[in-house]
């Protein structure tokens, strides 16, 4: 069975963690990875979460088997993150806890499969490189759309629309709710509206991920696009994580959540989720998911916790507009783009050859597309980041 295979091809994201280590220069700059950094460059684990986490050892009554759905207290928590406590959209949706993002992209690309076998999947392009991988290995047909023109930093929102109009009932949209990865420009409110307007009138179901709520400019307006489209629509699917805005990413928190035209639909939908999840993984891991319920659930946490994800969205805001002073009439393209975009990552719209030199020459790690980790920038390498950019960009 094994020793006729070829040689795999790594996630190269991932495999940047590990060129970064073997980069023995004492100026090297990781921006490689989507991980969110301090500004001493670290990633500690929040301060809420040790707290939830030391509850949880004093307190756990026991590890037994929970459901295929997971923790109950933190799918309703999860939901009232994403639509408000107050919200009528909470009476038609349901969730389920999963493993990640990932685990909750899978299992809605699953769902849509079981629904409608070989439905098509509209990606934007750009978008993470996981999104088509993980969406065909569940049996869906990978549609592109355009989405963000990395030359001129712009949405291209025309050519949007008038490719979305071939996606049809069954078929799912794939949006980022807000801090488009990697091009960090997401649709305003009123671009929103039209795209509400739009799948209403084809009938397909958008699948929002739910990466980086909290980033951009506030936790519930980041949710003001996800919450416009549930409010107009009879269908969505929302795949939430916490890895980012709990700094839990090896814990794998994540939930899946679906709005229906009514609350009996809702529930019924919710019941065809679980036998995707049972004939998988079974059950998701709870740790994680328990400490983000322990911390969404108590007023005091909530609120520290609030404060820690604020902290997070102002570091990368002011390193946003740290770069681009800091380029500001040194290189022939104007990138005033980064300080008006939102979320951790840019698309500087390099070729692959230069981010190599960005790399070998500088030091500075950045994906072959051109993308950087904007949360990976600090006080201390913001200068030596922008002289890179400014060698290799001219
Ligand atoms: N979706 C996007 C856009 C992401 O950037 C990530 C990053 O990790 C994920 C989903 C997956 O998150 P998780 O680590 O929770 O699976
Ligand atoms: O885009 C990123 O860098 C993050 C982290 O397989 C990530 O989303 C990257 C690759 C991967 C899992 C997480």
């Amino acid at each position: 069975m094994f020793s006729n295979l070829s040689t795999p091809t790594a996630d190269p994201l991932l495999g940047m963690m590990q060129q970064f280590r073997d980069d023995p220069s004492a100026d090297k700059v990781d921006l490689g990875i989507g991980i969110y950094k301090d500004g001493q460059g670290n990633a500690p684990v929040l301060a809420t979460v040790k707290q939830a986490e030391s509850f949880l050892v004093e307190n756990q009554k026991s590890k037994a088997y929970v459901s295929s759905a997971g923790n109950e207290d933190y799918n309703r928590l999860t939901r009232e993150l994403i639509f408000g406590a107050n919200s009528g959209l909470l009476a038609r949706s349901q969730a389920i806890q999963t493993p990640g993002g990932t685990g909750a992209l899978r299992v809605a690309g699953d769902f849509a499969h079981s629904v409608k076998p070989g439905a098509k999947v509209f990606l934007p392009d750009p978008t993470w490189p996981n999104h088509p991988s993980l969406l065909a290995a569940a049996g869906l047909q990978v549609v592109r759309y355009p989405y963000y023109d990395v030359a001129s930093g712009k949405l291209q929102f025309d050519r949007m629309i008038e490719a979305l109009r071939a996606a049809g009932p069954g078929d799912l949209v794939l949006f980022h709710g807000c801090c488009h990865n990697p091009g960090g420009a997401d649709p305003s409110l009123a671009q929103w509206a039209e795209i509400a307007e739009l799948l209403a009138s084809t009938g397909a179901t958008p699948l929002i991920d739910l990466a980086y709520l909290g980033f951009g400019d506030g936790l519930a307006e980041d949710a003001a696009g996800v919450r416009l489209l549930a409010e107009r629509l009879p269908e969505m699917l929302i795949a939430s994580s916490y890895s980012k805005n709990f700094a839990l990413y090896r814990e794998r928190v994540g939930a899946l959540t679906l709005v229906a035209k009514d609350e009996a639909t809702a529930s019924r939908a919710h019941g065809h989720l679980l036998p995707v999840v049972r004939t998988n993984y079974s059950m998701p891991p709870d740790h994680g998911a328990s400490v983000v319920a322990h911390i969404l659930g108590n007023a005091a946490l909530r609120t520290t916790w609030e404060g820690e994800v604020a902290e997070m969205r102002g570091r990368i805001n002011g390193m946003r507009e740290k770069l681009v002073a800091a380029l500001a009439g040194r290189t022939t393209r104007d990138f005033g783009f980064l300080g008006v975009q939102r979320g951790m990552f840019a698309m500087l719209g390099i070729t692959p050859a230069d981010a190599e030199r960005m790399k070998v020459e500088h030091h500075v790690h950045i994906t072959s597309s051109g993308r950087v980790n904007v949360a990976g920038l600090n006080d201390s390498n913001v200068g030596h980041v922008a002289n890179a950019i400014v060698a290799v960009c001219g």
